[in-house]
């Protein structure tokens, strides 16, 4: 590997950690009671890359695909952390980077069920492009929300009733919990008015009414299956009960950038050590 190589490696793995310590609290390093939505960029274009909180050397025409994972944790953990419902809006906002978003793959399964909804694509902040949800602080108009739903608890081990697994259902253990993928979304450049142009995607939660639903320290249920012989073939998980409201958290959005990298992804990870900093500050 050669020493730009490493390098770059090396800033990948300060970015993942990053990534890793938002269902944390960064000033202890222990996990928080919460619900985070994270978001991270997976493809350029064509191209497999990080997942990663920093994209730099973006122009006009790009498709960056941003993966947006649904945290639960718990500050004691015991038993699982699960997620059914999330409501949200994303935007792009801050910078001279425009671009429009956009989910081109739809509603991703168990999320998908009953009113659940990709939402409307809409210019949330009047910069001219194009965001996802609502501005709306009604209690009572959900519609145009992205919304995320599940028909039950989803946790770890969530399967079919058949014993069959969920093709489209990725979980990974985190520290605290477990994260659950949501949603795609794309990002597609529409005008870099200067070479230094940027701009964040970020989650922002529905401010009214049911922002989402999640549980820390669920049970699971592991009901056997049997064919017609007798003989068992599998096993069905299903959750029930647990701790709800805590609270809901965003992330740190994904900085997209026209600047080449290594030095977009150098501001991302300065960016994340500023905010560890400013988390650590002591309160007074
Ligand atoms: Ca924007
Ligand atoms: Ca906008």
């Amino acid at each position: 590997m050669s020493s730009i190589s490493k390098r770059r490696a090396r800033l990948l793995s300060a970015a993942m950690m990053i990534t890793a310590s938002c269902a944390m609290d960064s000033a202890s390093a222990r996990p928080v009671s919460a619900l985070t939505i994270d978001l991270r960029a997976t493809q350029v274009n064509s191209t497999t890359i990080g997942p990663t909180k920093s994209v730099g050397g973006l122009g006009v025409g790009d498709a960056v695909t941003i993966e947006v994972w649904a945290q639960s944790t718990s500050a004691q953990p015991i038993q699982y952390q699960c997620v059914q419902d999330v409501f949200a809006s994303f935007l792009s906002s801050g910078g001279s980077m425009r671009g429009n978003l956009s989910i081109p793959g739809g509603r991703i399964a168990p999320f998908n069920g009953l009113a659940s909804s990709v939402g409307t694509v809409t210019d949330l902040d009047a910069d001219g492009d194009l965001d996802i949800g609502s501005n709306s602080t009604d209690s009572a108009e959900a519609k145009d929300f992205f919304f995320a739903r599940s028909s039950q608890l989803i946790g770890p081990h969530s399967n079919n009733p058949d014993g069959s697994p969920i093709s489209t259902l990725l979980v990974h253990d985190i520290p605290g919990g477990a994260e659950y993928l949501i949603s795609r979304l794309r990002f597609v450049v529409t005008n870099v008015p200067d070479p230094s142009a940027s701009t964040s995607v970020r989650f922002r939660a529905r401010p009214s009414g049911v922002a989402s639903v999640w549980t820390e320290g669920t049970p699971e249920a592991a009901e056997p299956i049997f064919d017609s012989d007798g003989n068992r073939t599998g096993t069905y998980y299903s959750y029930f009960g647990g701790l709800t409201n805590t609270s809901i958290v965003a992330g740190d959005p994904v900085l997209l950038s026209s600047v080449p990298e290594p030095a977009g992804l150098l501001a991302s990870v300065f960016g994340g050590a500023l905010l560890v900093m400013r988390m650590r500050k002591p309160r007074h």
